[in-house]
């Protein structure tokens, strides 16, 4: 049998880098969607890059944007694709409440356009979607845990858009008989995950903090409740629902949620660091309790954490929690890594980062140094 094709829009993210991986592995030949971008963007991926004067090349990077039909169609066009997972957006919640028609047109429209790409070329029947569907859908709670079944009530420009490429992924499959899924997946962390997402905010500032490099960190709503789980996990069954015999639509949870306030602790609870924490709303902050290792010399009584009300979003989703059973039981996917593991692997990749950056400094040097 000749080896499957995928396309991956959002290569260079998260998700993307850790599916290109995935499919790779299993024996695919994996095409990327990039932006052009000024500086380098593909440190995630940079492990997988191939040379293209190589004789057999299995991962390929095509540039191109959500926002631009032509490009995308004549990329499908070229790469034929067996699988298209379309994982690019303008991902961050509140961001989005900055650029909302922006976000419309790559999350929401860029889906569309994906879809109608792969029907106007008359690829409907050969081509499987995959569309990157949200726990952020959920909203303001209507139910817990949220199903398959749980009416949405999308709270920010970023989920409306979702909102809209979900639908329109069931109504090409609907229309038109082709094999187009959502995964709604609840958040997913990895030491690889955007700097500015609230648990990796946390890892690199606990790191930053127990090495010297930072005083304390800046947060918003400590109080809001997420079902976290580890991308590698999330990304295996991304190709599990494309795999599924019937095209449907799916939940990819732990089943269990957790605070901001606690993800701190456990971050913390890593460097041997019991915290504190006193006061309520825009008043609360966070402080050291007592530090069982003696590597990092944090004074019990140090503030490290505080509340910034400059991060709290106009809408907020205050609680989501998954019920994964019905991946569990038609698919056999259960998450093989708990919250706990999650934490440490990130905070030792972030560890790892900041003992270069101190390093750098102790050295007199920049981490960045082009105008000195
Ligand atoms: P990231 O933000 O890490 O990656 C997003 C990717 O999309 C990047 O490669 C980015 O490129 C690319 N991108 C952004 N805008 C465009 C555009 N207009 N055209 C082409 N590419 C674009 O997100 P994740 O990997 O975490 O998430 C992957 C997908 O899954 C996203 O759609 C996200 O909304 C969704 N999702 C994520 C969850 C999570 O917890 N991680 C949970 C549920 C859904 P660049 O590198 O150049 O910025
Ligand atoms: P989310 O992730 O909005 O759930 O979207 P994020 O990590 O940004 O926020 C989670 C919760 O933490 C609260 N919070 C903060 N968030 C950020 N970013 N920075 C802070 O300082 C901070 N302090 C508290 C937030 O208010 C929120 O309640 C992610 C993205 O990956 C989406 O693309 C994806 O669809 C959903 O997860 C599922």
């Amino acid at each position: 049998m000749s080896k499957k094709v995928a396309l991956i829009t959002g290569v260079t993210g998260q998700d993307g880098a850790y599916l290109s991986e995935f499919l790779l592995k299993k024996g695919y030949e994996v095409h990327g969607i990039k932006r052009r971008a000024s500086l380098f963007n593909t440190d995630r991926i940079d492990h997988l890059y191939q040379d293209p004067h190589e004789s057999e090349v299995k991962f390929k990077l095509h540039y191109g944007d959500l926002t631009d039909t032509t490009n995308l169609t004549r990329i499908i066009k070229e790469v034929q694709p067996d699988e298209i997972y379309n994982l690019a957006a303008m991902s961050h919640v509140q961001v989005s409440f900055e650029m909302p028609e922006y976000t419309a047109n790559a999350d929401g429209i860029g889906s569309l356009r994906i879809l109608e790409s792969v029907r106007l070329l008359g690829m409907e029947k050969k081509t499987k979607v995959y569309q990157a569907s949200t726990s952020e859908l959920y909203g303001k709670v209507q139910e817990i845990p949220q199903t398959e079944t749980t009416p949405f009530y999308p709270r920010s420009p970023y989920a409306v858009a979702k909102m809209y490429a979900y639908w329109a992924t069931v109504n090409y499959r609907e229309a038109y008989g082709m094999f187009a899924c959502n995964g709604i997946l609840f958040n997913h962390e990895s030491p690889v995950r955007g700097e500015t997402f609230v648990t990796r905010k946390i890892t690199r500032a606990t790191a930053k903090i127990a090495k010297g490099l930072q005083d304390k960190v800046y947060l918003g709503n400590l109080d809001a409740k997420r079902d976290w789980g580890h991308a590698k996990d999330y990304v295996r069954m991304m190709w599990m629902i494309l795999q599924h015999d019937q095209p449907e639509d799916w939940v990819i949870a732990t089943g269990k949620t957790t605070s901001v306030r606690d993800f701190v602790r456990m971050a913390f609870n890593h460097i041997g660091v019991e915290l504190e924490f006193k006061g309520t709303g825009v008043e609360e902050k966070g402080y050291v309790k007592s530090c069982s290792n003696k590597q990092y010399e944090l004074e019990v009584g140090k503030e490290v954490v505080a509340v910034d009300p400059r991060y709290f979003r106009p809408t907020e989703v205050d609680l989501l929690i998954g019920d994964p059973t019905k991946a569990k039981e038609k698919l056999g996917w259960e998450p093989q890594i708990q919250l706990n593991e999650l934490v440490d692997d990130m905070m030792q990749s972030d560890l790892k980062l900041m003992s270069r950056e101190q390093y750098l400094k102790e050295g007199g040097y920049r981490i960045n140094n082009y105008f000195e």
